[in-house]
């Protein structure tokens, strides 16, 4: 009885530890050759609302991880038949940066060697068998929270803040390749500048606050159209968008897009008001991206400069 009470203040304990933003459906990967250590580990993560795969050796471990890519954390013994745990961890390490996937290799206790050897195959953190379940839970926990924090450093330093768009500096990271890949197997690829008509008058008016609701909606809105393209928020009230489309449906797109923009409304209690976009348009075939941008902003002055609310390529 008092084993029992003390395992369920321990359970208790540990579902009061759980950081509230980590995700229930967050996977853990657990290999070892030993069926009842599988068991055992699987019963005190799953205590923590973590979803946890096994797998019996290094290879079945790497089959676990095709079939499921959003795996975040890998538990690993060092000695199985077929493929051991430094092998698994090498491998895993080609395709899995340290910020991306943690790995907790698991050694025996009394072989300093073999914790070392773990680490430099490539393992995040070792722990020694046996082990207490309080020291793995922690482990675990710091692992995923050192994951998190890489994350939300990461989204801070590439997207907008306020319509949590990708922001210029990571277009241009990732527009680089995504035209080096265009380039290579000879895709289309196409740039759109849109920028908000009399963006001022908005602010002005409605105040500043307002101009604001209407930066995230244009940003709901790229959200929606363009699911599949990079968009980000390149200036004020200005939104770049690099797409793969074929770039004969390109022009009819936007102008699809700036039509939608126009016939929509932003509304608050205290204020309802529409606007529109002017866009400019070019190929990205055998140019720089630079120069893309460049011919897409010079219609986009076009377009301003014949009235606005329309599309020029
Ligand atoms: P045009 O049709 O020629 O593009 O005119 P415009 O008024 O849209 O362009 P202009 O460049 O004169 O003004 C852009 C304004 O956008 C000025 C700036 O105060 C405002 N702005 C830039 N960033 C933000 C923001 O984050 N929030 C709000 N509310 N306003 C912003
Ligand atoms: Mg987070
Ligand atoms: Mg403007
Ligand atoms: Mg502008």
């Amino acid at each position: 009885y008092v084993l029992k009470k003390n395992i369920s203040a321990y359970e208790y304990a540990c579902h009061l530890a759980q950081r509230v933003h980590r995700n229930h459906s967050t996977k853990v990967l657990i290999v070892d050759d030993s069926k009842s250590a599988l068991l055992m580990l699987k019963r005190h993560l799953e205590i923590q609302r973590l979803q946890v795969i096994t797998a019996e050796n290094g290879k079945d471990a790497l089959l676990k991880m095709a079939e499921h890519p959003d795996i975040k954390l890998v538990i690993t013994d060092y000695n199985m038949p077929e493929m051991d745990g430094f092998e698994l961890i090498q491998q895993l390490r080609i395709r899995h940066p340290k910020d991306q996937l943690a790995i907790i290799g698991l050694s025996s206790s009394g072989e300093a060697r073999l914790s070392a050897q773990l680490l430099k195959s490539g393992a995040n953190d070792f722990i020694g068998k046996p082990f207490s379940y309080e020291e793995l839970l922690c482990r675990v926990n710091q692992n995923l929270d050192y994951l998190d924090h890489i994350q939300d450093i990461r989204d801070a330093a590439n997207r907008d803040y306020l319509t949590k768009l990708h922001n210029r500096r990571y277009f241009f990271n990732e527009g680089k390749l995504l035209h080096q890949r265009a380039l290579f197997q000879e895709t289309p690829l196409s740039l759109a500048m849109i920028d908000i008509d009399h963006f001022k008058k908005i602010n002005d008016r409605y105040g500043h606050e307002a101009g604001d609701t209407a930066l995230k909606h244009m940003a709901d809105l790229l959200r929606g159209e363009f699911p599949d393209d990079l968009v980000a928020r390149f200036g004020g009230e200005e939104f770049c968008i690099l797409s793969t489309t074929d770039s004969a449906n390109t022009y009819k797109r936007f102008d699809e897009f700036r039509r939608k923009v126009a016939d929509s409304l932003v509304h608050e209690d205290n204020y309802q008001f529409g606007f529109s976009v002017s866009i400019g348009i070019s190929s990205v075939q055998n140019e720089q991206l630079d120069a893309s941008i460049h011919a897409a902003d010079l219609n986009l002055y076009r377009a301003k400069e014949q009235g606005r609310n329309q599309v020029i390529s």
